[in-house]
């Protein structure tokens, strides 16, 4: 053996080594984050606009990225360094309720200048984020959310991970926030949605990309109630897991939808010519836009796109027994256009006039959810198989968001999915039935409810008590 074979050899049965007791040890130390959520102001819009005063985490839209390895502890201490009290909810994570920062349900609100510690396991890999539950109407409003991903053990290769918080802002000509965060119209109507649609805070970004590259994008909604329907131009995108749980993977010839809160991987096979320009398009809504642009660059990484696996590791999340699961019906009804006429309010009939007097337009199964110590909804033992069915009888979507659980979605309209799907934040239609199941095993009071926060704020919420 010559010597270069041998350093060579020599160096990978080394680092191999290396690899696996770091893995242990990193497997065994929790990672520790300080988030700070406090005051602060940035560039949104662009060079030629004055900054924006908005709400972050460490100063930062969107906060500190938090990347940790499957298997791997958080250690966050979170610091209130607003006027105001906050708290942090780890979207779309299954962890004890304890840790799950919904101030007034699992904890106290954290005071101006009180810290509080969330130490939790989190125990998939996958596409997450953080953000207040104090008004988070107004505080995801005014920014303060970020990533959070759980690595795999074996992600598929590529050339970048990207991950784009998307988002919008409502902003007046100055590009300062306008801070009608209570409007009723926003209540009753689509939520609040904004007039400046950003990625990782920024309006129109420029992401510059070779011809030949394989990206996994990883597109995180962060809007108040804004859902987004992306197209990429001439490359197609191919699924690799929704809400944070892998799918079989797909191409995508239609836009990719993503709901308010809900999270898609995509791989991205950049096969645009040097020196080109493709826009990726959004038309959810009635007006298309352009959400950020990418810009080829003029060399080619490589000739063809990669061929090797892109397939994730299935998800380890216990499967509902749908035989023998309880079966429990939801009707979403109320806000503009919508036939509801009464609805309970604080156990007391009342007329939707009555209730609109009061800030609340919403209902499920006929009870309005305005606050956070009621009967719950759904009342199970621990190990309970439910069958949730969904029906949205008025005329907005609504992503309806479980914690603390993943739920599969099994049927649309009575129609099976051909590959059901985990989820935490379902888009529900206007009109749609959407049924899901899951396994209740996971102690404690949890919220269910609308992720289009103004919709959560005028009372579409309910809770899930597991005992
Ligand atoms: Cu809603």
């Amino acid at each position: 053996m010559n010597r270069r074979l041998f350093l060579q050899y020599s160096g990978v049965a080394l680092s191999g080594v290396f690899a696996t007791a770091h893995a242990k040890k990193v497997a065994a130390k929790a990672r520790a984050v300080k988030l700070t959520a406090g005051f602060t102001s940035t560039k949104i819009v662009g060079p030629d606009f004055p900054a924006t005063d908005v709400w972050g985490f460490n100063g930062l839209i969107p906060g500190t990225p938090i990347r940790i390895s499957r298997g791997q502890s958080l250690d966050v201490t979170v610091a209130n360094a607003l006027n105001v009290p906050t708290s942090v909810h780890w979207h779309g994570i299954r962890l004890p309720n304890a840790m799950d920062g919904v101030a007034g349900l699992t904890q106290a609100a954290i005071q101006p200048g009180e810290l509080f510690r969330y130490q939790f396991t989190p125990p998939d890999s996958g596409t997450y984020w953080y953000h207040s539950h104090v008004n988070a109407h107004e505080q995801v409003g005014r920014g303060l959310y970020g990533p959070l991903i759980i690595e795999e053990a074996a992600p598929p290769m590529v050339d970048r991970d990207l991950i784009w918080m998307i988002d919008d802002w409502r902003l007046r000509d100055d590009a300062a926030i306008i801070e009608d965060f209570e409007s009723g119209h926003d209540r009753s109507h689509a939520g609040r949605i904004g007039n400046v649609p950003t990625v990782n805070g920024r309006f129109r970004d420029i992401v510059k990309v070779r011809t030949g590259e394989r990206i996994r994008l990883r597109l995180i909604n962060a809007s108040n109630a804004r859902n987004f329907s992306l197209s990429f131009g001439d490359v197609t995108p191919t699924v690799i897991a929704i809400d944070g749980q892998a799918v079989r993977p797909f191409a995508s010839d239609k836009p990719v939808i993503v709901g308010a809160a809900g999270r898609v991987d995509l791989i991205l096979d950049m096969i645009g010519d040097p020196d080109s320009v493709a826009p990726v398009i959004d038309n959810f809504y009635r007006n298309s836009f352009d959400l950020a642009k990418f810009v080829y660059e003029k060399t080619p990484l490589r000739e063809s796109v990669l061929e090797t696996p892109i397939d994730l590791a299935p998800a380890e999340i216990p499967e509902p027994d749908l035989t023998g699961a309880l079966e429990k019906e939801v009707t979403i009804a109320g806000g503009a256009m919508g036939g509801l006429r009464r609805a309970k309010l604080d156990g007391e009939w009342m007329g939707l006039r009555e209730i609109a007097r009061k800030g609340y337009v919403w209902a499920l199964n006929d009870v309005v959810g305005n606050k956070l110590d009621m009967p719950p909804l759904i009342d199970v033992k621990r190990g309970t198989s439910i069958r949730l069915t969904i029906h949205n009888k008025t005329a907005f979507p609504h992503p309806m968001h479980l914690h603390g659980h993943h739920m599969k979605m099994f049927s649309i309209n009575e129609q099976a999915l051909p590959e059901p799907r985990w989820v935490d934040s379902p888009l529900v239609m206007p009109d749609q039935t959407v049924e899901l199941a899951f396994v209740a095993d996971n102690p404690g009071e949890w919220l269910f409810h609308c992720h289009a926060l103004e919709h959560h704020a005028a009372g579409l919420g309910a809770l899930v008590r597991i005992v």
